[in-house]
């Protein structure tokens, strides 16, 4: 389950996210990264060209291909778009050549609809020629938009390697459900792995004092996890993925051919144990592992994460 599919499925309300932005900007491959489809979508519908949308459990996504023009007077985009819980305009960071065109149609959005809250997302970050998040908000001039009439935040994410989308999560924990960011000084940290791609080696560490069962079960069932992580990405430098097991969430972070998986508490702060993965791929090597253990680093670097 991605992490925003399982956010949505703990609330006992139906929410529906609309993702509008111009064809080929990613919207596509976002709901299938958030559905992860391979489980069972309930409703596949496609009833115009431009509108799609796919539910799951209490989470409904709805897609609409933006074309030249905002289609205010369309009934459709009013009831499905503009009512929907949460509104996702997605731009597409290599196609420099799209972003006027983004910029008005950002402008005749807000104009027409003020108040508006949206979220920009910046998609295929994987990409070599993305754009940084500073030239897009040049380019789609975004300080100027009337702050009284959008209050809108920009993310960069992408699809493939997952970078990006636990942001996306916070964001909709915040604006949708009203809860305060969770900042968190420390997190419960169960257990850690680290993996090797150039050697094929993995070393992991069991934090939690009273281990029990389905601890260890899971700590096999993270271990297969990794090497398909490790597989997936194998084109990639960077990639982060948080997948929920049992009462755990496992973060997955991916930098150059380390990987490293901290499994921490279901409530636990995903930025935080990102922090804290990004942090152990600096001090871990596939030569020293056993001079360095992964429980020592953890309990030196981290005392308060241990569960
Ligand atoms: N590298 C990369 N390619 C992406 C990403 N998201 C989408 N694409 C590619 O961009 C193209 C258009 O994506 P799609 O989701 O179908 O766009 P849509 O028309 O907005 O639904 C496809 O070839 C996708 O594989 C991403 O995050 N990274
Ligand atoms: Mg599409």
């Amino acid at each position: 389950m991605s992490a925003i599919k399982t956010l949505i499925n703990k609330q006992n309300r139906k929410v529906s996210i609309a993702i509008i932005g111009l064809t080929n900007s990613g919207k596509s491959e976002l709901v299938k990264r958030i559905l992860q489809s391979d489980e069972h979508i309930l409703a596949s519908v496609g009833n115009t060209s431009e509108f799609e949308f796919q539910m799951f459990g209490n989470l409904t996504l709805l897609t609409w291909d933006l074309k030249n023009s905002i289609p205010a007077n369309k009934a459709l985009w009013k009831r499905s778009i503009l009512g929907a819980d949460a509104l996702f305009f997605v731009v597409d960071t290599i196609d420099r050549e799209s972003f006027d065109l983004n910029r008005k149609l950002l402008l005749e959005l807000v104009y027409e609809n003020f108040p508006i809250r949206l979220l920009i997302l910046g998609s295929k970050s994987d990409l070599p020629s993305s754009a940084s998040v500073g030239e897009l908000i040049n380019s789609l001039r975004l300080m100027e938009l009337d702050s009284t009439k959008c209050k809108c935040d920009l993310f960069k994410y992408s699809s493939k390697t997952g970078e990006g989308l636990y942001a996306i999560e916070e964001w909709l924990n915040k604006v949708l459900f009203k809860q305060r960011e969770r900042i968190i000084n420390y997190i419960k940290i169960a257990a850690c792995m680290a993996f090797f791609e150039e050697s094929n080696t993995q070393m992991g560490a069991i934090l939690d004092d009273t281990p029990n069962i389905s601890l260890l079960t899971i700590m096999r069932e993270v271990k297969r996890k990794i090497v398909i992580f490790s597989r997936t990405m194998r084109y990639h430098d960077i990639g982060e993925e948080v997948i929920k097991i049992a009462n755990y969430k496992v973060i997955i972070v991916k930098l150059h051919t380390k990987i490293v998986a901290l499994i921490v508490g279901s409530n636990d702060s995903i930025p935080r144990a990102i922090e804290i993965a990004k942090n152990i791929h600096k001090v871990i090597h596939p030569y020293n592992d056993q001079a360095v253990k992964l429980h020592k680093i953890i309990s030196d670097l981290y005392p308060l994460d241990i569960a």
